[in-house]
C-alpha cells in the first residue's frame, strides 16, 4: 500500500497519536541498536551487562559498557526521524513519544511529551539514596575511570539511571505511557524488536481499545502482524515523508 493511501485512510478522522520508539530510531544518529545485525546482544551477553546481579558481580565491566556508549552518544545528534516527530508534536497531531531508549535524542530534537520508560543513560544514581547526578560528560565516560560513588552515602556505588531486566519501571512513568496508549487511535511503533516487556504489551492494549498500528521497522517483528501499516525501510528516511503527508492531509482535512 502506498503512503498516500495509507495517510488517506488514517485522516479519513481527527485521531490522536502516539509513539511507540525504540532503539532502531537513533541507529542513524551512530547508536547500536540491541537485537539484529549489528546489534550489542550478538557481541555480548545481556545478562553480564542489563541487569543488577551483573552490576554486583562485576560494576566495573557494567560502568565501561556504558562509558563505551556515553563516548559514541557524546557525538551523536538527532536524525530526522527524532524531528519528524518534534513537527507531528508541534502540528497538536502527536500526543506524546514513549520511548524505550536511555539516550535522550528525542529530548535535544525539542520534542516535549516523552516518557523514557527505560531511564536515562546521562544520569547516575546511588544504589542507596536518591542523589542523582548527570554524568554525560567527557571526563566522567573516560575509560579506566574509578567506580563512581555517592557522594552523600560515602561507599555506596552509583549506577547508570537505567531500568535494567527483571527491574520494575517507573510506576509514574509507566502510568503516564499507558493513559497515553489508551488515549490514541494511532499508534506509531518505530525501530524497536517489540520482544521487551512491558512496553512490547503496548499495541496490543491499543489495539484492543481499536487504536490503528502502524509500524516502521527495516524487517518483520513479532508486531508485524497485529499491525495495520507496516512501512519497512530505515525509519530516518521514511518517517519524515509520512509525517510530512500526514501533516498536510490533516490540514486540508481539518483545518
Ligand atoms: C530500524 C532501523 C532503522 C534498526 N529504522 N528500524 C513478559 C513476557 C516475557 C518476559 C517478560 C515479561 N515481563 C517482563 C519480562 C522480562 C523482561 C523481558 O521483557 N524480557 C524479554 C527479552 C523476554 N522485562 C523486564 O525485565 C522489564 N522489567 C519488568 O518487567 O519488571 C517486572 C518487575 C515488577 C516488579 C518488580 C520487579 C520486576 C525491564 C526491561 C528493561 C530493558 N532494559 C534494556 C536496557 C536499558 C538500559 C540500557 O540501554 O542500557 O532496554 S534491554 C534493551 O531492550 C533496552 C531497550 O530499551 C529494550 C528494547 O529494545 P529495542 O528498543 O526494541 O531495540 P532492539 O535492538 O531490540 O530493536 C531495534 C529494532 O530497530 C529492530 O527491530 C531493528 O530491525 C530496527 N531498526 N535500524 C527502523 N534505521
Amino acid at each position: 500500500m502506498s503512503l498516500d493511501s495509507i495517510t488517506n485512510e488514517l485522516t479519513e478522522q481527527k485521531s490522536i497519536i502516539v509513539a511507540v520508539v525504540g532503539a532502531g530510531i537513533s541507529k542513524a544518529s551512530g547508536m547500536p541498536t540491541f537485537r539484529g545485525e549489528d546489534g550489542m546482544w550478538n557481541q555480548y551477553h545481556a545478562q553480564d551487562l542489563a541487569t543488577p546481579y551483573a552490576f554486583n558481580n562485576n560494576p566495573n565491566l557494567v560502568w565501561e559498557w556504558y562509558r563505551a556508549r556515553m563516548r559514541i552518544l557524546l557525538e551523536a545528534q538527532p536524525n530526522p526521524a527524532h524531528h519528524a516527530l518534534t513537527m507531528l508534536e508541534k502540528e497538536g497531531i502527536l500526543l506524546g513519544v514513549i520511548t524505550q531508549n536511555v539516550d535522550g535524542l528525542q529530548e535535544i530534537a525539542k520534542t516535549k511529551n516523552i516518557v523514557e520508560v527505560h531511564g536515562r543513560i546521562r544520569y547516575a544514581r546511588c544504589q542507596d539514596c536518591d542523589f542523582i547526578q548527570r554524568w554525560d560528560n567527557k571526563d566522567f565516560a573516560k575509560e579506566k575511570r574509578k567506580l563512581p560513588k555517592c557522594p552523600r552515602c560515602e561507599d555506596s556505588l552509583l549506577r547508570p539511571d537505567v531500568v535494567w531486566f527483571g527491574e520494575p519501571l517507573n510506576q509514574i512513568k509507566w502510568q503516564k505511557a499507558v493513559e497515553w496508549v489508551n488515549q490514541a487511535n494511532i499508534l506509531l511503533i518505530i525501530g524497536t524488536s517489540g520482544v521487551v516487556h512491558p512496553v512490547a504489551s503496548l499495541p496490543w492494549a491499543a489495539k484492543k481499545n481499536g487504536a490503528k498500528l502502524v509500524e516502521f521497522n527495516i524487517e518483520e517483528t513479532p508486531l508485524t502482524s497485529l499491525s495495520d501499516y507496516s512501512l519497512f525501510g530505515p525509519c530516518e528516511q521514511i518517517l519524515p515523508e509520512f509525517s510530512e503527508t500526514l501533516i498536510k492531509k490533516y490540514a486540508e482535512r481539518y483545518k
